[in-house]
C-alpha cells in the first residue's frame, strides 16, 4: 500500500458511468493493495448530470463534484485529468487538459478519428516536454494472463510469431428492442463493436507479440438497422405488433454491429480478427491465440486467470497445451492480492492500469500505452472502415512497414 509519507496526486474524473465506477474502484484499490509511489486522492468528479455526478462521489469516495470539467483543469489539488466519457469528448478534453499542466489518463478508443488522435498525440508530445504525462486505457493489458503471454514472447518461448486470432465476442445486441444508446451514435462512439471492442483486440494483439499490423482486409455489418429510441416505450422486443406501435420511436443505428478483418503482422505472421455483439451466448470473451515457432498461447477472457501455454519443444510424448493458473505471485501483478487459486477479475485490470500510471508519473518515464500506440490503433480502425467501405480490398496502415 501507498505508505502514510507517499506525495499524494489528485485525481479528478470526468463521467462516471460503467468507466467511471471502473475507475473509481481502481484508484481506491491502487493505493490500499499495492505500494505505490504516489497516493491517489479522489479530488473531484465531473458530470453534466449533477445529482449523478454526487451520487458517484457519494458511493466511491470522490471529495467534491463538478459540473463542468474545465473547472477542474484550474484546482491546484488535481494532478490527473481521468478521460471516462464517450469517445466523442476524449480529443477536446484531452488537449485541454495537458494544456493546463494536468496529467491525462483516457479511456479507449483514444478518439473518435484519425485526425482527433493526431491533435492528441501533438499535445501529448508538448506536454511531456514538461514532464506532463498522458496513457491510454486499454486495461486488458493488466489482465495477468495476458502480461504473463507477452513475458512469455519476450522471453522467447513463442519463437517466432507465425499466427495470431482475436476475437472479442458479445452478444448484448441480438434483442432488436435494445436501445439506441450513444454506443449506437457514429457522432458519439466513432464506431460501433469495431471501436469499442475491436480496439481492444488489435491493441493486444501488437501488445503481445511486440508487432504492428501493417494492413486489413476488412467487412463490417449493421444487422439491426434501427433501434428504439430511450425513453420512448417500454417494449421489450420489437415484433409487428411494437412496430405498429405508435409509441415507439424508431432511431437509426449509425454504426457497425460487427466487424471482421484479415490481417499481417510486422515480422510476418497473419492474423484474422473478429469483433462483434452478435455471438449469442458470448458475453465478454476476449480470445487470443498466438502460434509461433516454438510454441502457442491461448487466451478466453470469460476464464481469465488461465493460460494456455503449448512448449513445441517439449517431447512429443508430453507435447499438449498446459493449461497455467495465472495466480502466482510470480505471475504479473498476482503478489498483491490473494493467495494461489483464488483468482482475480474484470476490475483488477483497472486498478493495475492505475498503479501502472502511479508508477510511471513517479519515475518520469513515459506509460504505456502512449497516446501515440491509440494513435496507431486508431489508424488500424480507419483502415478497417475503408476497406469494409471498398468491398474489403487490402488497406495500407499508415507508419506500419512489414
Ligand atoms: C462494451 O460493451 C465494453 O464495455 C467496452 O466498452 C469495454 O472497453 C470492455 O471492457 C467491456 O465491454
Amino acid at each position: 500500500m501507498s505508505t502514510p509519507s507517499s506525495p499524494t496526486l489528485g485525481i479528478g474524473m470526468v463521467g462516471y458511468a460503467f468507466m467511471g465506477r471502473a475507475h473509481s474502484q481502481a484508484w481506491h484499490n491502487a493505493g490500499s493493495f499495492f505500494d505505490t509511489p504516489l497516493a491517489p486522492r479522489l479530488a473531484a468528479v465531473a458530470g453534466r448530470n449533477e445529482a449523478a455526478a454526487a451520487e458517484t462521489a457519494r458511493r466511491f469516495g470522490w471529495a467534491s463534484v463538478e459540473t463542468d470539467w474545465r473547472r477542474m483543469l484550474d484546482r491546484d489539488d488535481i494532478d490527473v485529468i481521468d478521460i471516462c466519457t464517450p469517445g466523442d469528448t476524449h480529443a477536446e478534453i484531452a488537449v485541454a487538459a495537458l494544456q493546463a499542466g494536468k496529467h491525462v489518463l483516457c479511456e479507449k478508443p483514444l478518439a473518435n478519428s484519425v485526425a482527433e488522435a493526431e491533435s492528441m498525440v501533438e499535445a501529448a508530445n508538448i506536454a511531456q516536454g514538461q514532464g506532463i504525462q498522458s496513457m491510454v486505457g486499454f486495461t486488458y493489458r493488466r489482465v495477468p494472463a495476458i502480461a504473463y503471454a507477452r513475458r512469455l514472447v519476450e522471453e522467447g518461448r513463442l519463437g517466432r510469431i507465425r499466427h495470431v486470432r482475436g476475437h472479442y465476442l458479445q452478444d448484448w445486441l441480438t434483442d432488436p428492442a435494445s436501445p439506441l444508446t450513444w454506443r449506437l451514435q457514429k457522432e458519439r462512439a466513432g464506431s460501433g463493436a469495431l471501436g469499442d471492442i475491436g480496439a481492444h483486440i488489435v491493441d493486444l494483439a501488437q501488445f503481445v507479440t511486440g508487432e504492428q499490423l501493417v494492413g486489413v482486409a476488412a467487412r463490417t455489418e449493421t444487422f439491426v438497422r434501427e433501434r428504439p429510441v430511450s425513453g420512448t416505450s417500454s417494449v421489450t422486443s420489437l415484433g409487428g405488433a411494437a412496430a405498429a406501435d405508435a409509441a415507439v420511436q424508431l432511431g437509426a443505428v449509425t454504426v457497425d454491429d460487427a466487424a471482421i478483418f484479415l490481417s499481417q503482422l510486422t515480422g510476418g505472421a497473419l492474423a484474422v480478427f473478429e469483433a462483434t455483439r452478435f455471438a449469442t451466448g458470448r458475453k465478454n470473451a476476449i480470445r487470443l491465440e498466438i502460434n509461433g515457432t516454438r510454441g502457442s498461447i491461448a487466451f478466453d477472457f470469460e476464464d481469465m486467470n488461465v493460460l494456455h501455454v503449448y512448449d513445441a519443444d517439449a517431447p512429443a510424448r508430453d507435447a499438449g497445451f498446459t493449461r497455467v493458473l495465472v495466480t502466482e505471485d510470480t505471475h504479473p501483478y498476482v503478489a498483491a492480492w490473494w493467495p494461489p487459486g483464488h483468482g482475480l477479475g474484470y476490475e483488477h485490470s483497472f486498478t493495475h492500469q492505475a498503479v501502472d500510471f502511479l508508477t510511471a508519473l513517479a519515475d518520469g518515464t513515459p506509460p504505456r500505452p502512449s497516446f501515440a500506440d491509440g494513435l496507431q490503433v486508431q489508424r488500424v480502425l480507419s483502415a478497417v472502415e475503408a476497406s469494409a467501405e471498398r468491398s474489403g480490398s487490402w488497406t495500407s496502415i499508415a507508419g506500419a512497414s512489414a
